[in-house]
């Protein structure tokens, strides 16, 4: 018979709630206030700048376009409309400062936006730059782009946008940015509404795939295998916890924070595996936005396949 080598993992989330709230939700941008240019009726009132200095096409603090409340920011060439002059080549920004506290997990934007466009011509791009970048009216950013080729989209939708964890505890400027040709378009240009950044504590943890969450004990996984489920802990990711060829096969992890105190067991039964191992880590293993490598706190290795440990944990946060 063909030997099967699993090597299984199991880690308690312990510390992961960092308590910035009781929910582990911080809001850096609203999108009912300056995010939703709901606080005023002009972008300098909503904390934004518009660059549209020589540009046909203008970025407009308005109602004519929205996506929630009674204001948005859209694309048009006055006011009162969301309609590019597609023979005339603009390029036109907005953008604002954003302060991320320290301390941030998963950070997210989230954006309405409605535009139709054309494929690489007509077309919006947000970015994430330096306070010290200026957007040019004219002047393509080429810079912390995050996305782009917005087009295509003629009813509301909303796009979120992960942000590297390292935005934590600096300030950078948001750039939403519209492009347009000189030749062949289709209207309306971009509107956007409701800008939104949020973080939530604890979430950024990347498992990669098997990744199995415990509600409650006891738990019974049933048949499985790790075959196919990728070496995402493994010696480069991840706390070494004996023999780093151990860690570094196909892997599985389950995930739980125990609700009581006290001993518990967890059994591997495979017994025509050969070669697995059972570590038990606190917090997570990867790290995540912390850059804090989980523990291992408990783990056992060798060429058999079943195996089982004891182990005491902590109620809560242990
Ligand atoms: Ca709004
Ligand atoms: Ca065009
Ligand atoms: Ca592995
Ligand atoms: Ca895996």
């Amino acid at each position: 018979m063909k030997s099967a080598k699993y090597i299984l993992l199991l880690f308690l989330s312990l510390g992961l709630f960092h308590g910035i709230n009781a929910l582990g939700q911080t809001t850096v941008l609203s999108g009912t206030g300056d995010g939703g240019f709901e606080t005023g009726n002009s972008f300098a009132l909503n904390n934004w700048t518009s660059v549209n200095t020589g540009q046909t096409n203008q970025w407009w603090c308005g109602t004519n376009a929205v996506g929630a409340g009674v204001r948005a920011a859209y694309v048009g060439t006055a006011a009162t409309n969301n309609n590019y002059t597609a023979t005339a080549a603009s390029i036109v920004h907005i953008y604002r400062n954003v302060v991320f506290p320290a301390g941030l997990d998963l950070v997210k934007l989230y954006f309405k936006y409605k535009v139709r466009g054309r494929s690489n011509e007509d077309y919006m791009e947000v970015s994430l730059v330096p306070t010290s970048v200026t957007p040019t009216a004219g002047v393509q950013l080429n810079n912390g782009t995050l996305a782009t080729d917005y087009r295509n989209q003629t009813t509301w939708k909303v796009d979120s946008i992960e942000l590297p964890c390292t935005v934590a505890g600096t300030t950078q400027r948001l750039v939403f940015s519209w492009i347009n040709d000189n030749a062949s378009g289709n209207n309306p240009a971009i509107a956007i509404d409701s800008v939104t950044i949020v973080s939530r504590a604890g979430v950024s943890c990347n498992l990669g795939l098997g990744n199995i969450n415990i509600g409650s004990l006891p738990y019974n996984s049933g048949p499985g295998t790790t075959c196919g489920f990728d070496n995402d802990i493994n010696s480069a990711t991840a706390n070494v916890c004996n023999d780093p060829a151990f860690l570094d096969g196909e892997d599985v992890v389950w995930t739980f924070t125990p609700t009581s105190s006290g001993q518990i067991t967890i059994d591997l039964n495979a017994p025509l595996g050969f070669a697995t191992s059972l570590s038990l880590f606190d917090d997570c293993p990867t790290g995540g936005c912390s850059g804090n490598m989980g523990n291992c706190v408990a783990n056992i290795e060798d060429y058999d396949g079943s195996k089982s440990m004891c182990v005491s944990v902590t109620a809560g946060i242990t």
